[in-house]
C-alpha cells in the first residue's frame, strides 16, 4: 500500500479510462460474485491507469501497468485503435440498462434489481405501481422519489455549507461535542456522493456524547435541514448509533443530499476515523496489511491475536486484544506504514 497520488481525469489516457470504467459499470449491474470481483479488477485497472503518465501506446507497455493483465491490455488496444470498444454494446443490452437504474434506487442492491426485473417492472413507475407483486420499503420509495437527486454527487462547497450549519446546532446541544466530515469530502474530493458526520465526546467530565443523537436529529429536522429519514439507528440513546437521511440547504430550490451521522465511542475515534476516512478500496488494503502481520483491522481498532475459524475466516472464534484505537497514527505505526495523509488514501 504506497502512496498514490489522487487521480488525474485530464491525463494522456482518459478516453481508455472512460471507456474502460462505462464496463466496468456494465459489470457492477450483473448479479454474481464473479462480476463483483471483475467490476473491482477494472475498477483498480482504471486508477492505474488515469494515474499513469505516459499516453499507452502497445500492449507491452499497458501490460507494465499495475492491475492490467492481458485481456485488459487487449482491450486498451482496441480503444486505441478503434476509439470504441465493442464488448460495451455486447454488455449493454435492454434488461441491463434496467436492472442499472434499479441498482441505483436508495436501499436497493444488484439482488433486489434482479427480483424486481424478474417479476416483469421495467420502469421507476412500474415499481411505483408494484407491478408484479412488488413491494417497496419507506426508504426505498423515497430512493425513487428523489432518485436524481442522490444519484448526483453534490459540490464539496455545499457539503461544508451545510456542516457550517449542522456544527453549531449539534454544539448548541453540548458545546464538548467533536463533529468532524469524513469520506470523501476529508480525502479532499472535489464532489461528495454524501456528507459523513462522525460524532464522539471526551468523557473525562464523566458525561458521554450518548443520546446526543436523537436530539440532534430532532433540532435539525425543526431546522428543516433533514428533510427525509432513510435509516434510524437502531438506539439513538447509546453511544454507538448510525442515521442515514436526505438533507438540504434551507435556500429555494435547493437540491436533496445524503447525509449519514456516525456516533463512536471517543476510545475507538482514531480507528473510526480511518475506517469512514476511506477510501473503501484503501481500506481493503491496510485491512489486508493488518491481516498480513496477525493482527485484525476494523472499524473498533486494531487488534491482536484474533483466531478465526479455519473453515469460515469470517468467524472470530476468539476476538483478540485491542492495540490501537485512539489515533491514525498509532495504528499506521503499528502496521510499520508510513501516515498517509487523507488525499493520499487512494488505491
Ligand atoms: N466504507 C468502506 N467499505 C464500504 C463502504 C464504506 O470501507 N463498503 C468506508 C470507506 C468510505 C467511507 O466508509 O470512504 C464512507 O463511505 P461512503 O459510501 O460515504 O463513501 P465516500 O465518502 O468515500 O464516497 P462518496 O463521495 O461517494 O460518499
Ligand atoms: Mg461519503
Ligand atoms: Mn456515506
Amino acid at each position: 500500500c504506497d502512496n498514490k497520488e489522487a487521480q488525474r481525469k485530464n491525463g494522456p489516457n482518459e478516453m481508455v479510462a472512460k471507456k474502460l470504467e462505462e464496463l466496468m459499470h456494465l459489470h457492477k449491474a450483473k448479479p454474481g460474485d464473479d462480476n463483483h470481483w471483475r467490476g473491482l479488477s477494472y475498477q483498480k485497472a482504471v486508477r492505474a491507469i488515469r494515474n499513469y503518465p505516459y499516453r499507452i501506446k502497445s500492449f507491452n507497455q499497458a501490460l507494465t501497468i499495475r492491475g492490467v493483465a492481458k485481456k485488459t491490455a487487449l482491450k486498451i488496444m482496441e480503444i486505441i485503435e478503434t476509439g470504441d470498444l465493442r464488448r460495451i454494446q455486447y454488455e449493454n443490452t435492454p434488461d441491463v440498462q434496467v436492472r442499472k437504474i434499479f441498482q441505483d434506487i436508495y436501499g436497493a442492491g444488484q439482488v433486489t434489481a434482479y427480483k424486481w426485473y424478474a417479476a416483469g417492472c421495467r420502469t421507476l413507475d412500474d415499481l411505483l405501481a408494484g407491478k408484479g407483486g412488488v413491494t417497496l420499503t419507506e426508504a426505498q420509495k423515497i430512493g425513487i422519489q428523489f432518485y436524481d437527486d442522490i444519484n448526483d454527487r453534490m459540490p464539496r462547497e455545499e457539503a461544508k455549507a451545510l456542516f457550517d450549519l449542522i456544527k453549531p446546532i449539534a454544539l448548541g446541544i453540548d458545546p464538548k461535542l467533536e463533529i468532524q466530515i469524513m469520506g470523501s469530502y476529508r480525502r479532499g474530493k472535489a464532489d461528495c456522493g454524501d456528507i459523513d458526520i462522525m460524532i464522539t465526546r471526551c468523557p473525562d467530565d464523566g458525561k458521554t456524547h450518548a443520546g446526543i443523537l436523537h436530539h440532534l436529529l430532532e433540532a435539525l429536522h425543526e431546522a428543516k435541514i433533514l428533510t427525509e429519514d432513510l435509516a434510524l439507528p437502531e438506539d439513538p440513546f447509546g453511544d454507538e448509533a448510525i442515521y442515514r437521511g436526505l438533507c438540504r440547504l434551507p435556500q429555494f430550490g435547493s437540491r436533496r443530499r445524503r447525509i449519514d451521522f456516525l456516533t463512536i465511542p471517543w476510545k475507538s475515534r482514531g480507528a473510526a476515523l480511518l475506517y469512514y476516512t476511506g477510501d473503501d478500496i484503501f481500506n481493503r488494503c491496510i485491512r489486508l496489511k493488518a491481516n498480513k502481520l496477525g493482527y485484525s483491522l476494523n472499524q473498533k481498532g486494531l487488534f491482536a491475536g484474533v483466531i478465526r475459524d479455519p473453515r469460515n475466516r469470517t468467524i472470530k472464534l476468539n476476538t483478540g486484544n485491542l492495540v490501537a484505537s485512539e489515533t491514525e497514527q498509532e495504528i499506521f505505526r503499528l502496521l510499520d506504514v508510513p501516515y498517509q495523509e487523507p488525499h493520499e488514501r487512494v488505491r
